[in-house]
């Protein structure tokens, strides 16, 4: 399997720093695992894990000319903090650079910054995996968000939004209201499932 993706990985390695090289790695490495643990296809999980940052090396300039140049919608939000961008854009590259036509795959990374309500056990491996890949700074209450994210994917969704959200707040950091709206998604599931 690696072997396959070797190519793939040089490509990508070409386009970002060998820090964002070595959390791209970390990523896929770490949804490959989940996607073992939860039984869902890990090849895909490596694979997303591996594009998912693609688009990340711009400019915040570039950010805009670029989805602006390729029609991609930019929301009042995404003007005021372009670098969230990256996303949008990094499923437009893995679509047209990188050739993948798997839409599941393509939504993960669409939806790995701000994640959404609802979102498919993939899209949720790809969002969890980019918090806790071993890379990571060490971050408030990251020990259980870890385990969580091997038991229980929804609480673990509710531990990294809530930290998300508060570090934004504490920053004076512009919250996206898809934001706040996954979080209050899963809150609210876990709630119902008792499971918070
Ligand atoms: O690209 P990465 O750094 O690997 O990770 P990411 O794409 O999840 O981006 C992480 C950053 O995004 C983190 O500093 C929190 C920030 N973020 C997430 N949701 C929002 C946000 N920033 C703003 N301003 N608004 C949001 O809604
Ligand atoms: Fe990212
Ligand atoms: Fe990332």
């Amino acid at each position: 399997m690696l072997e396959e993706y070797l190519s793939l990985q040089e490509k990508i390695h070409s386009e970002m720093d060998d820090k964002r090289f070595i959390h791209t790695l970390g990523v896929a490495y770490t949804a490959s695992a989940m996607a073992m643990a939860y039984g869902e296809d890990f090849k895909r999980a490596y694979l997303a894990g591996l594009l998912h940052d693609c688009a990340k090396c711009h400019t915040n300039l570039e950010f805009i000319t670029l989805c602006e140049e390729y029609g991609i919608p930019i929301t009042e939000s995404e003007y005021e903090n372009p670098f969230l961008l990256h996303a949008k854009l990094g499923a437009y590259f893995a679509r047209h650079k990188y050739n993948i036509n798997d839409e599941e795959i393509l939504s993960a990374i669409t939806w790995h910054t701000t994640g959404k309500p609802d979102m498919t056990l993939l899209e949720k491996i790809i969002f969890i995996a980019d918090y806790i890949e071993p890379d990571r700074r060490e971050l408030p209450n990251i020990s259980d968000i870890r385990k969580a994210a091997f038991t229980d994917t929804d609480r673990a969704m509710v531990l990294i939004c809530g930290s998300t959200i508060r570090y934004l707040e504490d920053a004076g950091r512009l919250i996206d209201s898809i934001t706040r709206d996954t979080y209050n998604f899963y809150l609210n599931l876990c709630k119902e499932t008792g499971k918070v």
